[in-house]
This record gives structure tokens, C-alpha cells and sequence, in this order.
């Protein structure tokens, strides 16, 4: 009877531990850097931001604002996965007016195909959440958001969480 109800308890961590539960490390930014990004675009106008106001939780979050037109990727690959539905989400506030921004996913299969979807911003501190549903097929996944931005653009975005629905 003990063995049996170790082995349940065992089961129920085990599934704890790959459902539900946040993948990536850093999500809220409160490092104060983004060393476990890679970052395609100009460090100097898009950076983790220190500024209370600014971030959804916590201190920090990741900010761009650039006096003149620009396009930034922020993206990385996570690797050793199980196959199955992952979910991404990430919050986002700002100043509007982009080109687009938009949270992705590619590589999660052979097909060469991305899942995305458009945020838009709507004002400062008018924080809302976006999502994608990602099925991974071969054990890893490419994600990050884009961002194609006009002149004096700016925004801040937070709390970035992959999880595994089933
Ligand atoms: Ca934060």
C-alpha cells in the first residue's frame, strides 16, 4: 500500500513538474539583462528596462524605444522538450502606433511553419496578455517577439511563460 501510494505521489510530481509549470528561465526579466536571448536589433534602443512603473511584475521588463524606425527581434531556442501542446504567453504595454509586434513560434516541427499572434498597444500601464498555442513535434521550439516599430515608438513586456498543456 505504501509502495503503491509512493509510486502515485511519484506520478504526481513527476506530472507537476512538466505541466503547468513555467519552462523559461528569467521570464520576468528581473536578471537586469537578456543574456539568455538572443537579440537581433540595437541594444542601445531595446534592452531590460529597471523601472518599476514599467514592468508587469517584479522591477524589470524588456523595453524598446528608438527615435527612428526600427525592427528587433528578441528570440530563443529551447531544447530537450516532449512532444505535446506548449502554450507561450507574454504581456505587453505601450505606446502603439507599430508596424507590428508580434510573439512567435517557429521550428517546433519540420513543416517550417510560425505561429503568431499580433500585439497592440494601447497606452501606458494598459497591460494585457497574449498567447499562442504551440504543437511541438520534434522535442523543440524557436519563440520571441517581433517588433517592426515607427519612429519614437516605445514599449514594455513581461512575465514571457512556456508551459506544457497536455
Ligand atoms: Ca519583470
Amino acid at each position: 500500500m505504501k509502495k503503491t501510494l509512493t509510486a502515485i505521489l511519484t506520478l504526481f510530481f513527476a506530472a507537476g513538474l512538466s505541466f503547468g509549470q513555467n519552462l523559461l528561465n528569467d521570464s520576468s526579466f528581473e536578471s537586469g539583462n537578456l543574456s539568455t536571448w538572443n537579440l537581433t536589433g540595437d541594444s542601445a534602443d531595446c534592452y531590460a528596462e529597471k523601472n518599476k512603473g514599467n514592468a508587469h511584475s517584479g522591477e524589470w521588463s524588456y523595453h524598446y524605444w528608438k527615435k527612428t524606425a526600427f525592427t528587433a527581434s528578441l528570440d530563443k531556442k529551447i531544447t530537450g522538450l516532449s512532444n505535446g501542446t506548449y502554450k507561450l504567453s507574454v504581456w505587453s504595454m505601450g505606446g502603439g502606433g507599430e508596424n507590428g509586434i508580434k510573439l512567435f513560434a517557429r521550428g517546433f516541427d519540420n513543416s517550417g511553419k510560425e505561429i503568431s499572434t499580433q500585439i497592440k498597444n494601447t497606452g501606458w500601464k494598459k497591460w494585457k496578455q497574449y498567447s499562442i498555442e504551440i504543437p511541438v513535434q520534434n522535442g523543440e521550439v524557436e519563440i520571441g517577439i517581433f517588433v517592426d516599430a515607427n519612429k519614437e515608438n516605445w514599449g514594455n513586456l513581461d512575465d514571457i511563460e512556456l508551459v506544457k498543456l497536455n
